[in-house]
């Protein structure tokens, strides 16, 4: 392709068009910035616009799980459920773009290919897969921290003649599994959506655990006039409320300011109960030392194996669905009939802990020798998180430093928001933030308004140039482990820890602080004049 004589150049280049881009774009031009996004796919919606698999759902409640910072938006839409589905959820990305007017400022199809940082001209010149290139003063990340799909390097699954599904990149069109057989390989929070909808249709499913999952009830349903009534009524005072929650949400039913160790087995069960009738993540705050006391912990995992024991009929299918590690240690899953669909005559459960799949061929896999024979194949085996988008980029800051380099032991970053060695460099909802712990639209919309608001300093103080100190990135790093500590999340192999990926490095990814006090800290690093960071 023939290039302009100039290289294009705005004030801000934005990858990626989920929910981060879109706000980060408005934010941007309410400033006065002259930004544009790159978005590889032909639409927006990022996660929503991908994860198009049957039964995808958000697990945050949905008058929760959207944006705030504009009252006549959250005034306006109307969820349909309390938890709405993928396709409802990309309708209000779409209604996001189109009612701020930012579908001019995003190149769709357009996939980042790398950036360097012209140390000279102090910006970033960004290159798109087709070659075309861009220069920016300002390039923020918002790529999302589950955005490449992870596809285990079967033997021979190459080979293997039937359709390849990943829930992470599911195709466009109605998938029919009517009369087949299909394989389902993982049971994370995708298997444990898809699972029961897929046993609907399928003739025969069969289910490749290598770690069960626990999950808790949704109680999804038509999201009640009344209760949206009372939020809107208060939705600023309401979204503030949750701003001060630990992970974001849940203003409504805080935490049990309890020990689970310091009540009687009876006011403990009743408690778990409640909650377990309540649904979603409210179990988690059944009492206050869940996720940070191994001794309370196991409390509530024995709890709901007791739920799946009495919900599965075979003993031998409920103690394989039973997990056996710490519960929350993994990302616990949100389901609708999730252990009530291995009570189906048509589904399968094979345990591949033990003995791994072998290999593939034409017709399904290998395990222990035993042939799995199937039609259809879903790999539902999650992602290369937070950092896999970011380490199959060509980017290289000052002096070349390559990101691949930069992160080889594990993402160091200050706040989440900024690299060393990569100047005006901005991330969203990646590493080193409460990200992967908050709600993430609180996480996103906190990050831009920081971001915002770090420019705007900049410019009132004719500064063009911000870059992490290395010493406060050393620190934070410090920080991020010594939260995970405290907490049982270090317990056993997750993707926060890069666990998923064979070779991957295993540091703690997320801070697990809470995002009340990491917002603090940010905003205490801005009121001291962007302390960690040197402005020229
Ligand atoms: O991915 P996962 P996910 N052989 O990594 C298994 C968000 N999300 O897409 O646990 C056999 O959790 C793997 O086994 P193991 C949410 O944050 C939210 O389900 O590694 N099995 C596991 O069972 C979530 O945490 C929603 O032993 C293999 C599964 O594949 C995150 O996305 C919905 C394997 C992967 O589970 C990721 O969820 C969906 C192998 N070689 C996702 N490799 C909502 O509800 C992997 N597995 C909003």
């Amino acid at each position: 392709m023939k290039q302009p004589a100039t290289t294009p150049s705005v004030d801000m280049l934005i990858v990626g068009a989920g929910f981060a881009g879109l706000y980060m774009l408005h934010k941007a031009r309410c400033m006065g910035l002259d930004a544009m996004v790159i978005e590889s796919a032909p639409s927006v919606g990022g996660t929503w616009y991908h994860n198009r698999y049957p039964g995808a759902r958000v697990d945050i409640q949905s008058l929760e799980y959207s944006f705030s910072f504009d009252e006549a938006l959250q005034q306006e839409w109307r969820w349909t459920e309390r938890y709405a589905g993928q396709p409802e959820l990309l309708r209000y990305a779409n209604h996001v773009a189109d009612r701020f007017g930012l579908r001019d400022g995003i190149r769709f199809d357009t996939r980042m290919r790398g950036a360097q940082f012209d140390e000279a001209a102090g910006e970033w010149v960004l290159q798109s897969e087709c070659g075309e290139t861009w220069r920016t003063r300002f390039l923020v990340m918002a790529s999302g921290p589950l955005s490449s799909p992870n596809r285990p390097d079967f033997p021979g699954l190459g080979g293997f003649d039937g359709p390849v599904f990943h829930t992470a990149d599911w195709p466009h069109e109605p998938v029919d599994f009517g009369g087949q057989r299909v394989a389902v390989i993982g049971t994370g929070s995708s298997a444990v959506q898809t699972i029961p909808i897929i046993a609907q249709q399928a003739r025969e499913l069969t289910v490749f655990q290598r770690t069960a999952a626990y999950a808790a009830p949704a109680r999804n349903g038509p999201l009640d006039p009344a209760f949206e009534g009372r939020v809107k009524a208060d939705y600023k005072n309401f979204r503030a409320r949750n701003r001060r929650m630990h992970g974001g949400f849940g203003n409504l039913l805080p935490p049990n300011p309890v020990s689970a160790l310091a009540v009687s087995a009876a006011e403990r069960e009743a408690r778990f109960e409640e909650r377990w009738r309540i649904g979603g993540f409210a179990i988690l705050g059944a009492f206050n030392d869940l996720l940070t006391n191994l001794q309370a912990n196991a409390l509530l995992a024995e709890f709901v194996r007791g739920k799946i024991r009495s919900t599965v009929h075979d003993p031998a299918t409920a103690a394989l669905l039973s997990p056996t590690h710490t519960i929350g240690c993994k990302r616990l899953c949100v389901d609708s009939g999730y252990y009530e669909t291995f009570n189906l005559p048509n589904v399968r459960l094979v345990d591949v802990s033990t003995q791994p799949i072998e290999r593939f061929d034409a017709r399904g896999l290998f395990i222990g020798g035993r042939h799995h024979e199937f039609d259809t194949l879903v790999l539902a085996t999650g992602f290369d998180a937070m950092t896999g988008t970011m380490l199959r980029l060509d980017l290289r800051g000052r002096g070349g430093l390559r990101i691949q380099d930069k992160w080889q032991a594990g993402p160091l970053n200050y706040l989440g928001l900024g690299i060393a060695g990569f100047p005006n460099l901005f991330n969203i909802a990646g590493p080193g933030s409460t990200s992967a712990f908050t709600n993430v639209i609180v996480a996103i919309e906190h990050h831009v308004d920081w971001i915002a608001d770090c420019i705007g300093h900049m410019q009132a103080h004719g500064k063009t140039l911000i870059e992490v100190d290395e010493r406060a990135e050393a620190g934070w790093a410090e920080h991020v482990n010594a939260a995970a500590k405290r907490t049982v999340f270090l317990s056993c192999n997750s993707w926060y820890l890069g666990a998923n990926i064979p070779g991957k490095p295993r540091m703690f990814m997320p801070l697990a602080d809470g995002f009340p006090r990491y917002a603090d800290h940010c905003a205490e690093v801005a009121r001291k004049g962007y302390e960690g960071f040197v402005l020229r």
